[in-house]
């Protein structure tokens, strides 16, 4: 039997189907250098089917993880790709074809893998303690070697997560070096259970908090502080009726509030000791930083008033609204010494801005420094090369929080970038002090080149263009490792 990839938006133009493991070395500078004291490796991710979906059509975020290192030292940049070897991955490899079926949905898999994890790591690929998590957040988190990029399996933290899930938003507390996570859906698909989780930099869980959302959400990330986890709840939500029915599985219910949920970030915290802060109905993605300062408590994030992702819909019927689903940095303040029943909410800036980006050896602190993909609308857009896919984010954005000002840079008419990167001069270099890297799409002729910025002279435009000599498809998230971090392995 032959198949082909369905004529859809999420399998052509730039998301046509590529599914290429490689290593090259030394690509092509294109334009400027690639500064010499520049020395670690830029991981990102791509969704990618590694066959036609079993469904016929599918949504790019239901595809198989592709992980991307951009090695880079001395002046040059290597590049490797290999898949994400999950479980999922494994089954349908060795029967050559799909079995697994939509997004979240196992009530539409193939008889054969009922029970079997589904998870496709396809959303961060995130260095701690020397190993490098590829992660989706059905899922518990996919063990990679960094230097390899071999896939080592699935970890439950020496054995010690109850949870089924784990998030594909941890974050790294920079003094304790405790990776800090979560899941949600914990106790299996459309469950409201949360948890709470800090593993030590040699990968050992050193505890667990639980609890229940006021209704089953799609909870993607999250912020900590130095003293609490930080969790925006908003009703992208779903239940076992749309699963039934074979419809997208998250839709956005406007007739439910959201929430904060400030979660004391210590063991034996219990539901009880967890403040809820209520807010009107919005859409929140991702989260750029926070910090409490005693009980006072910030919160910087995009905000939209309603859903931003056209293939979760406004469960009202409503068609996609794009003006109620920009995105906006916003600040979002509590108090825990006040008697507070909502969050306080305010716009930081006026740029459409998602996947948001800071210096993360001040997380959970204070800081200075935020950048963004952005649209923006007053530039034009020629729409060559076919579907975008989706959006079409044709802008770098950076806010400087200390002087309210802000830079942006846009990379033309036919092409669009993905979820920039910091990388620090060096260890001790001050906050922003250092590089940005992002892989820039070019919409018309389906390539992809790297590029490299001074962190805080974005608009200057990038200081390197590295061509990639294999065609990617859009990205979700990345990370940098530096030298040092990658040390930390025997064989690096
Ligand atoms: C997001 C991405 C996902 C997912 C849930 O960016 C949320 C949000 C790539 O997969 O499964
Ligand atoms: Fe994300």
């Amino acid at each position: 039997m032959t198949t082909t990839f369905p004529k859809t938006p999420s399998f052509t133009g730039f998301n046509t189907p590529s599914r290429v493991e490689a290593d090259v070395q030394d690509l092509n500078v294109e334009q400027g250098t690639i500064p010499s004291d520049m020395d670690g490796a830029f991981y990102r991710v791509q969704p990618e089917h590694q066959f036609p979906p079993l469904l016929g059509d599918d949504i790019a975020f239901n595809g198989d993880g592709m992980i991307s290192m951009f090695r880079i030292r001395g002046g040059r940049c290597d590049f490797h790709q290999r898949w994400a070897k999950t479980d999922k991955w494994k089954l349908e490899n060795k029967a050559g074809r799909a079995l697994f079926g939509a997004y979240r949905n196992p009530l539409t898999d193939d008889e054969t893998v009922k029970g079997k994890i589904r998870g496709t790591a396809n959303t961060n690929a995130y260095i701690h303690g020397g190993r490098l998590y590829a992660l989706k957040e059905d899922s518990p988190a996919l063990v990679m070697d960094p230097a390899t990029l071999e896939t080592q399996g699935y970890t439950l933290f020496d054995g010690k997560m109850t949870g089924e899930t784990f998030t594909a938003h941890p974050k790294t507390d920079p003094d304790t070096g405790n990776l800090c996570g979560f899941g949600y859906a914990s106790k299996g698909v459309l469950t409201k259970d949360m948890t709470y989780y800090e593993v030590s930099p040699n990968g050992e869980l050193l505890f667990e908090i639980w609890w229940e959302n006021p209704y089953y959400c799609m909870v993607h990330d999250f912020a900590i502080t130095r003293d609490y986890a930080l969790f925006p709840v908003m009703p992208m939500t779903s239940n076992w009726e749309r699963l039934e029915a074979k419809q997208p599985h998250f839709g956005f219910d406007t007739t439910l509030p959201s929430y904060l949920a400030v979660v004391p970030r210590k063991p034996g915290t219990t539901a009880a000791d967890i403040r809820w802060f209520k807010g009107p109905t919005c859409f929140a993605g991702h989260v750029m930083n926070a910090w409490n300062e005693g009980a006072k408590i910030t919160l910087d994030l995009p905000v939209a008033a309603n859903t931003m992702m056209p293939f979760f819909p406004d469960m009202s019927g409503k068609p996609f609204d794009p003006v109620a689903g920009s995105t906006y940095l916003s600040r979002w303040t509590v108090d825990l010494s006040q008697n507070e029943e909502e969050y306080h909410a305010q716009k930081l800036s006026d740029m459409i801005g998602e996947f948001p980006k800071f210096d993360d050896r001040v997380t959970g602190r204070k800081y200075r420094y935020g950048w963004m993909v952005v649209i923006d609308p007053s530039q034009p857009v020629e729409m060559k090369g076919g579907s975008a896919g989706g959006w079409v984010m044709n802008t770098l954005g950076m806010v400087d929080l200390e002087t309210g000002t802000e830079q942006k840079y846009w990379v033309g008419p036919t092409s669009s970038i993905q979820e920039p990167c910091f990388v620090p001069r060096s260890k001790n270099a001050p906050e922003g002090d250092g590089w940005i890297v992002l892989v820039v799409n070019r919409l018309e002729s389906r390539s992809s080149d790297l590029l490299i910025f001074e962190a805080t002279q974005i608009s200057r435009g990038p200081i390197a263009t590295i061509n990639i000599p294999v065609r990617l498809r859009f990205g979700l998230h990345g990370n940098w490792a530096s030298v040092e971090d990658l040390n930390v392995l025997d064989h690096v």
